[in-house]
């Protein structure tokens, strides 16, 4: 049976169906974009997806996974919004979201506050909401479930990692100096990863952090971050990034400045996320160890999507599997089986 369901979208940012029948889809936005109607099969799963934006290969690699998994083929109609890292980017792309009356809106939020009220209005349009990488600090009745990593495992991991390294190296008993550039503050992300490392930290009283500075989870800030960092203090032994592009800024800036970093280097580096550019960095001898986070998020979602409109319950929390890659591995092999 085929019935008309009117959508509204703006035409520049949405995913159109190619080659559907059914449902309607009109739009009704304000603004530049360019208004249009189109016709949705009427079995499909309509999904509003509001990303961050693309600030990293973390987030790139997100974005293509869950583009290639929320296909028509698949059963989806996608509706995805780039956010380009500002929040109120992404509050008005849910708002649209509810205009257009999708059936489920997948939320990235940048950080953890200020959402209360626009997922209030999705809560009382009755449109579900999948958070979906990083958590929402709001009532739990506010969203479905989140899909996401465990940032606080990884810092830690991250910590006990520096812990055997040290060690290992005889310099357990001597004074490390370090800093952290961090990720975009008060996203989860950030947050879980600086919480998980400072546990670490607490137990050791000869770490000390000189600094935690704010890098954007980006190259360019990460690079600016380090070079302020490098003026500031002489002494730097141990350097945590709090993804891999900001690792990459890190490098860069390390390298101008005349120092050098990596397992031979005078300072180590730890990141996060495990890209296939920071394989290409461990092999280089320039970053010790990458923690992965798995952005491969699309197949899951689209495995909780299609649970929900079938009437099924799915776990409030889910987290990606995640394992972490050094110097010891075979890392030019594992990098030719990665997907990112
Ligand atoms: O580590 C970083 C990205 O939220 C887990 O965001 C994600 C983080 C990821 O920009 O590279």
């Amino acid at each position: 049976m085929n019935i008309l369901k009117n959508i509204l979208y703006l035409l520049p940012a949405a995913v159109l169906c190619v080659g559907c029948t059914a449902k309607e889809v009109p739009s009704t936005e304000t603004g530049a974009g360019v208004h249009a109607e189109d016709q949705v099969d009427e079995n499909l799963i309509v999904v509003g997806v509001s990303q961050v934006g693309a600030e990293s290969d973390w987030r790139n690699a997100h974005t293509e996974s869950i583009k290639s998994a929320l296909t028509s083929e698949n059963g989806f109609y996608l509706i995805f919004e780039d956010a380009q890292q500002k929040q109120e980017n992404q509050i008005k792309a849910v708002r649209n979201f509810i205009l257009q009356e999708v059936d489920y809106i997948v939320l990235a939020p940048i950080v953890e506050t200020g959402w209360d009220a626009v997922l209030q209005e999705a809560k009382d349009a009755g449109i579900p909401v999948i958070l979906d990488d990083r958590l929402a600090d709001v009532d739990e009745d506010l969203y479905t479930c989140w899909l996401g990593t465990n940032a606080e495992k990884e810092g830690e991991d991250a910590g006990h990692w520096l812990e055997d390294y040290l060690k290992d190296s005889g310099r357990d008993q001597e004074t490390v100096k370090m800093v952290t550039l961090q990720g975009t503050l008060g996203a989860t992300a950030q947050i879980g990863r600086t919480n998980g490392f400072s546990k670490v930290l607490k137990e050791h009283d000869n770490w000390e952090m000189l600094e935690m500075m704010d890098g954007d989870f980006t190259q360019a800030k990460g690079q600016e971050v380090m070079e302020e960092l490098l003026k500031k203090y002489e002494e730097i032994d141990v350097v945590i990034c709090e993804n891999d592009n900001m690792a990459f800024g890190a490098v860069d800036a390390i390298k101008a400045a005349g120092r050098t970093c990596g397992p031979e280097g005078e300072i180590t580096i730890i990141s996060f996320d495990a890209v296939r550019a920071a394989f290409d960095a461990m092999i280089a001898g320039d970053i010790n160890v990458a923690f992965e986070c798995n952005p491969l998020h699309g197949p899951k979602l689209a495995e909780i999507l299609k649970t929900l409109s079938e009437g099924g319950k799915v776990d409030k929390i889910q987290y990606m599997e995640e394992k972490y890659f050094d110097m010891t591995m075979d890392l030019e092999s594992i990098r030719e089986t990665r997907a990112y």
